[in-house]
């Protein structure tokens, strides 16, 4: 018998299944579709890391077992190729992001088919293709023709590091989520698209698919939908009016003061002579701040009075106008009515400018007292006090009556806010798709035809970012100066290119019917793939790309281009997998795991695969640990030798129940466990059975006639989590087609009733009773089962044991003082 060698195997049948192209996805096969979908990477110049092997190797298991549930499995992979890494990339080494980009992309196809991944490469793309992205500018343009892609002189997220504008999305914590560098605001004219048209939809959407609840509230929270009332404010001697944007517009009794934000156009207008100069010094310097810091609860409060008054509708108060950096423009209204009772930011602003303080909602509990929640705001709901007729009522109750009587006298109106901010989809640089604009003196922003997409880009030799916030392209006069489509003047192409998030927001689409090129996709192929049934992928992008592509697919479902309302039936996020010593994996650390290092030094895919699997719930963020590597490996050499020393012997005619127990059992756990995606628990059933198969082969057992039904069961199950070996054993057994090919194992209850056996239970030396219990049984079950019993407890009589012996499956002996 050979021994185990991954290297003798492993590539012999990658070049197999290459070549009989058993992962195919067929459009229109009679079998059920399904289509399972993981994040197709960035082609970084750093390779595949064990996060990508996490979430493919996750995926595969997942397409492997339902390709042998009988499904048309439709497993496809790309890459997300535009972007700033692969610039930056490039500009190290001194060569083009095309090439660049080639390099990385041979690269990780190699890392790819080396951990053995039933892809189906025949839909492989990259979103750097002329032929893709000719079809993301088209879908641009059907958003600017339903004018949802428009531009807009706005203060974008600059980072001055990357020389580019971001999304709102793309800054974490103030910093560039890629660099890390601290982001500055600069006033650019950007191409926006209109993504708060869907904020309800986006909501709404996620109750008609499977997402985990935390991924769901995470994209609920960041469209940060708020109910509530625009309150109209006249201002004392003017026929301006303030609107303030309240959530709790119960409370407008206690409103004490007004604040605006430093950018509210309506500040220079009502501004009194003596308040002048301190309130400009004051717009000057909130102009430095960013909204992040702004937002900060625990910065100290600042702010400066106008000089002007307003007065409160409710009760004709007049009260005083105040300009605050902690009020944002970008929010609401940019103005609120201040409340410091019920509002925290309020309330410490209020004690700062020495402000009066006026309670309006009072707790309903009379555990708390009044003057106990006078050292700070009461922010909850409560029972009405110092209202006036709205007393006594309960804050939800007096918050509709206070704005549906305001509504009457036309001093409000019912409004609905978004935290969530339109998309700024404008960047600064080249590697990108080129926005398929030109812009005419005679007819403004017009739209590229059909016919001459794809806007290539043009190939340069300087496409370094530059400081001006203009594109590199923005100095190729040659590419920038065109015609007008419409009218065949002089015109300027867009100089902007996409959002490297672009190309990610339909590239599934793309799979359905990648070589089309009449349209983005045929209908039809579309009709048939459906909705994406299980989309794997990171935690990080779940307000990002996640949330992005969910907009594109409800645009194009309202536009009649795509048959589904939502693009991901299912969605899961596997966690992350750092370093063994629990920090994240990076490359200045040195303490990255590279993949193709373990394979080539002799563990293989297969037990990398299942190492990495086996390591935590699939969901969980875990260390890598290097020893399960050796772990996986024996579980793995024992199987094959398992299988081998059977084939060396002679087969018996005996039959074995015990035999057929196990398999049964274990193919129902594992069917289980897939189901409900623990992974590790599934691997764990296959290496207990392998136990057990040892330890039965030690006995009679070995004589069966089921032994070799065992074996093809056992390897079926290997299959999907470690497809070399298991082909390669498969084929020992005698195997003729693919083991990927065969049917997955069904198991029978009838097999599955466990046998009973009796056991003694001793008191003190002496058998008081007896129980039926099923083999194995673990030791704790065994004492709870027999203190449950009265005729035992009672020889206990509620002492604590002083010793507790159990012989498995014979004897339970206690000892009590
Ligand atoms: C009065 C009030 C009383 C408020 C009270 C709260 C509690 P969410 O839930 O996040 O939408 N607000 C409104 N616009 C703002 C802006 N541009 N900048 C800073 N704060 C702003 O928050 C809505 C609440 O945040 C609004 O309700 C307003 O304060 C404040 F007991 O109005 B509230």
């Amino acid at each position: 018998m050979k021994r185990y060698n991954p290297k003798a195997i492993e590539p012999k049948w990658q070049t197999s299944w290459q070549q009989s192209a058993i992962y195919r996805a067929i459009d229109f096969d009679s079998r059920p579709k399904y289509f399972m979908l993981t994040e197709f990477p960035y082609p970084s110049g750093s390779g595949m890391h064990i996060g990508h092997i996490r979430e493919y190797t996750l995926g595969d298991i997942i397409a492997r077992q339902k390709r042998m549930q009988g499904y048309n499995v439709l497993f496809p992979m790309g890459y997300d190729a535009f972007g700033l890494p692969t610039e930056n990339y490039a500009i190290k080494n001194k060569i083009s992001p095309q090439q660049a980009t080639e390099d990385n992309v041979a690269n990780f196809r190699l890392q790819l088919e080396s951990l053995g991944f039933s892809f189906d490469w025949s839909r492989s793309f990259k979103t750097s293709d002329p032929s893709y992205y000719k079809w993301t500018q088209w879908l641009f343009l059907r958003f600017f023709d339903a004018g949802l892609a428009y531009q807009d002189e706005i203060a974008v997220n600059w980072c001055p590091f990357c020389k580019t504008g971001l999304a709102n999305e793309e800054v974490i914590n103030g910093r560039h989520e890629r660099c890390d560098t601290l982001v500055e605001k600069k006033l650019l004219k950007q191409w926006m698209l209109r993504i708060t048209d869907y904020a309800e939809r986006l909501i709404d959407g996620l109750s008609e698919v499977d997402y985990p609840s935390r991924i769901a509230d995470q994209q609920i929270n960041w469209i940060g939908r708020s109910k509530g009332a625009e309150i109209s404010f006249n201002i004392v001697d003017s026929d301006q009016k303030i609107i303030a944007f309240t959530t709790r517009p119960d409370t407008l009794y206690g409103a004490t003061f007004l604040v605006l934000a430093p950018e509210h156009p309506v500040v220079e207008q009502i501004i009194s002579l003596e308040q002048k100069d301190q309130v400009n010094s004051y717009l000057k310097a909130a102009q430095s701040k960013s909204d992040i810091e702004r937002q900060n609860a625990d910065r100290e409060k600042t702010g400066v009075f106008s000089g002007a008054y307003a007065i409160n509708p409710v009760n004709q108060e007049t009260i005083p106008i105040w300009v605050a950096d902690y009020v944002l423009m970008g929010y609401g209204t940019g103005a609120i009515m201040a409340v410091p009772a019920h509002d925290q930011r309020d309330y410490d602003f209020a004690t700062k400018y020495q402000l009066p303080v006026r309670y309006v909602v009072e707790p309903v509990s009379d555990q708390i007292h009044t003057d106990e929640i006078q050292k700070a705001a009461y922010n909850h709901e409560g029972l009405m006090i110092n209202s006036d007729r709205y007393n006594g009522l309960s804050s939800s109750v007096a918050r509709e009556q206070i704005v549906s009587n305001l509504v009457i006298a036309g001093q409000a109106k019912e409004t609905v806010n978004y935290r969530m901010r339109d998309w700024i989809f404008s960047r600064q640089h080249y590697w990108g798709e080129p926005i398929p604009i030109i812009h005419c003196p005679n007819h403004g922003a017009v739209p590229v035809p059909l016919e001459a997409l794809p806007v290539v880009l043009p190939q340069v030799d300087h496409y370094l970012p530059t400081d001006d916030g203009q594109s590199p392209l923005a100095s190729i006069d040659d590419w920038v100066n065109t015609i007008c489509p419409v009218c065949s003047q002089p015109a300027r192409r867009e100089t902007d290119t996409m959002p490297n998030w672009a190309g990610s927001s339909w590239y599934y689409l793309r799979y359905c019917d990648p070589n089309n090129e009449l349209q983005f996709a045929d209908p039809k192929t579309l009709d048939y793939w459906g909705s994406v049934d299980l989309y794997l992928g990171g935690m990080e992008h779940t307000t990002l790309h996640l949330l992005y592509s969910r907009f594109w697919h409800q645009f194009f479902y309202d536009q009649a281009l795509v048959p589904t309302k939502e693009p991901y039936s299912a969605r899961r996020a596997q966690g992350i997998i750092l370093a063994a010593d629990n920090t994240k994996m990076s490359k200045s650390k040195g303490n990255i795991v590279n993949p193709t290092d373990i394979i080539n030094s002799g563990y293989g895919a297969d037990a990398l695969r299942l190492a990495i699997t086996f390591l935590a719930p699939y969901d969980q963020t875990t260390p890598w640990s290097p020893e399960s590597l050796g772990g996986t490996f024996r579980f793995l050499q024992r199987i094959w030798t398992l299988v081998g020393e059977f084939n060396e012997q002679d087969g018996g005619t005996a039959e074995s129940d015990e035999l057929k127990r196990l398999m049964n059992k274990t193919i129902k756990k594992v069917n289980y466990d897939l189901l409900m995606f623990n992974f590790n628990t599934s691997i764990a059933a296959l290496m207990e059975c392998v136990n057990q198969l040892y330890k039965l082969k030690a006995t009679d057992h070995y004589q069966s006639i089921e032994w070799q039904w065992a074996l093809e069961q056992l390897i079926k199950l290997l299959a999907p989590f470690a497809p070399h070996i298991s082909e390669e054993l498969w084929q020992q057994l005698g195997g003729e087609e693919s083991v990927h090919l065969t049917s997955w194992p069904a198991y029978d209850e009838q097999y599955l009733i466990e046998k009973q056996l009796e056991i003694a239970v001793q008191i003190n030396g002496k058998i008081r009773g007896q129980l039926t219990i099923t083999p194995g049984t673990p030791q704790s079950e065994v004492e709870r089962l027999a203190l449950a019993d009265p005729k035992i407890s009672r020889y206990v009589d509620q002492q604590i044991p002083d010793r507790i012996i159990y012989v498995q499956d014979k004897l339970l002996s206690i000892v009590i003082k």
